[in-house]
């Protein structure tokens, strides 16, 4: 049965309200196609109000500036145990809004518990320090909030995404002003209610749902917004960064696209190394930032690796993801799915080999079937270009040496792995390889303790993991002048 959609206005203040413009868009589902809600449509109106709103709350006497930062942690912990106490409706929203299926949500949803536990215990652990400055000085160096921040959200985990930066920006005390994807508005909306419950004060998170050329662009170029935390598009993340230049030099957290390489050894555990390999790309439709879209496998274990990973993709089960057997979900739209299926032609058109999968399934909903593409050469499109699709490209290579070359040069550097038995070969490509995650016989494995991010074209900046809140904070330093030294 479809969950029942609770909320579908903008939030602001802790209010539920209309847009200032009165319109709407629709939200649909994956599955079907169909049109689910029609959520209020927000723009730079909204965006203003919702900043000023933010603002107000951000004031050095407001009800949140004055709370204890190990309530603010208090705070996040009792939105944990909602989260908990929802994540049944929170994972079927997210799939019938998402796609994503119903074996996936409630392990992605249970692993942003773990975010929202983690940063809860950051809160009250932000501290400056004390300086041995030169001179007749005390120096001590305080950290304090941004500000009002602009949280841009994409619809490929919305869930997580919303933990992650709504948490941090909450454990290092600023207010915010959240835009969901357009795709995806409703768990956004949901867990901001789970919030103002746990005791956000108003005025602290605000939702304005609506697109990126308008509520985005407001957001991004908006003179009292201190910092934007942006998951999305290369090219829209590089918009943002020129908004934040040409404006008031808003602070910047980019994550944005990536084609990770995964190296299959020919000393590896194949037996783990296929199913790892597969759904390092085909999990979430391959809708991940961090998808092992290149796989170089070792020429010696090339044939036989294939032969196990059709095996794997062709069992894969495709269907309805409210289904709970169900392995793989549609793509989140029909653009997407037609920009798969028009990378899938390209693959076929520049000579790779189509081994499985790669076809429409069905004419409702929007479905593609997981796909392998075998003799794949580095200078095809789809080894070079982010396809956020199940795609999975095989590219044969001899050496370790020669692998790590030829997986740095591509513009992107956010994720890699490598699969062997032999410590040296997996030191020496961690050490070598150019990017933010480096997994060794293992892959998709995050949490909230580890650093998050990309080298090169795939972001700016750490997201999770001690550090995170400073992206959130100011450094300031303090120096008092002393009669005498003592
Ligand atoms: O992203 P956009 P799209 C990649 C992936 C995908 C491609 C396009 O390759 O195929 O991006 O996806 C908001 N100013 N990733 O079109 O447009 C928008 O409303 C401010 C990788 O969905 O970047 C949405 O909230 N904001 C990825 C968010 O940006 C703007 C996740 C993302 O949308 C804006 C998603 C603007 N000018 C896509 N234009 C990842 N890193 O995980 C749009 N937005």
């Amino acid at each position: 049965m479809a969950p029942q959609i609770k909320y579908t206005k903008l939030f602001i203040d802790n209010e539920w309200v209309d847009s200032v413009s009165g319109k709407t868009f629709d939200t649909y589902t994956p599955h079907t196609g169909e049109v689910i809600a029609s959520v209020a449509e927000g723009d730079k109106a909204d965006v203003d109000l919702a900043v000023k709103a933010a603002r107000r709350a951000f004031h050095r006497n407001s009800e949140w500036r004055l709370l204890d930062a190990s309530q603010r942690g208090e705070i996040l912990r009792k939105f944990a145990d909602l989260v908990q106490r929802d994540m049944k409706y929170i994972s079927a929203l997210e799939s019938y809004n998402n796609g994503m299926t119903m074996s996936m949500c409630p392990v992605i949803i249970d692993n942003g518990l773990n975010y929202i536990k983690y940063y809860a215990s950051l809160a009250d652990k932000i501290q400056g320090s004390t300086i041995p400055a030169d001179g007749e000085v005390f120096s001590y160096t305080l950290k304090q909030p941004v500000g009002v921040c602009g949280l841009i959200l994409p619809w490929n985990a919305p869930v997580l995404m919303y933990i992650n930066k709504v948490c941090t920006a909450l454990a290092a005390g600023c207010t915010m002003v959240v835009k969901p994807a357009e795709q995806t508005p409703l768990t956004a909306l949901y867990l901001t209610a789970l919030l103002a419950e746990a005791g956000v004060p108003k005025g602290v998170v605000n939702v304005i749902n609506g697109y990126g050329e308008t509520a985005g662009v407001a957001l991004t170029h908006h003179p009292q917004v201190a910092k934007i935390s942006f998951t999305g598009s290369l090219e829209v993340g590089k918009l943002i960064q020129q908004a934040a230049g040409a404006n008031n030099l808003k602070r910047v957290t980019l994550e944005l696209g990536g084609k990770s390489p995964l190296v299959i050894m020919d000393d590896a555990d194949l037996a783990k190394a296929v199913p790892t390999a597969a759904m390092g790309v085909f999990w979430n439709q391959g809708q991940m930032c961090i998808a092992a879209s290149r796989l170089y496998v070792h020429s010696k274990i090339y044939d036989k690796f294939i032969e196990e990973a059709i095996k794997f993709a062709k069992a894969i089960k495709t269907g309805d993801p409210s289904d709970p057997t169900t392995q793989h979900g549609p793509q989140i739209d029909e653009s997407m799915m037609t920009k798969v299926l028009n990378y899938i032609e390209t693959g076929k058109k520049e000579g790779a080999k189509l081994v499985t999968g790669g076809k429409r399934v069905g004419t409702k909903g929007f479905y593609i079937e997981p796909a392998i593409f075998t003799d794949v050469t580095d200078d095809m499109t789809i080894a070079k270009e982010e396809i956020f699709g199940p795609v999975q490209s095989i590219l044969k290579f001899d050496t370790l040496e020669e692998v790590i070359e030829r997986a740095n040069d591509n513009n992107y550097g956010l994720a890699s792995g490598i699969f062997t038995s032999n410590i040296n070969n997996a030191l020496q490509f961690s050490k070598h390889i150019e990017s933010g995650v480096v997994w060794v016989n293992t892959y998709l494995v995050l949490g909230g303790q580890c650093p998050f991010g990309g080298f090169k074209e795939s972001g700016l900046g750490r997201e999770s993991g001690i550090n995170c809140v400073d992206a959130y904070l100011e450094t300031k330093t303090v120096t008092i002048a002393q009669p005498k030294k003592f």
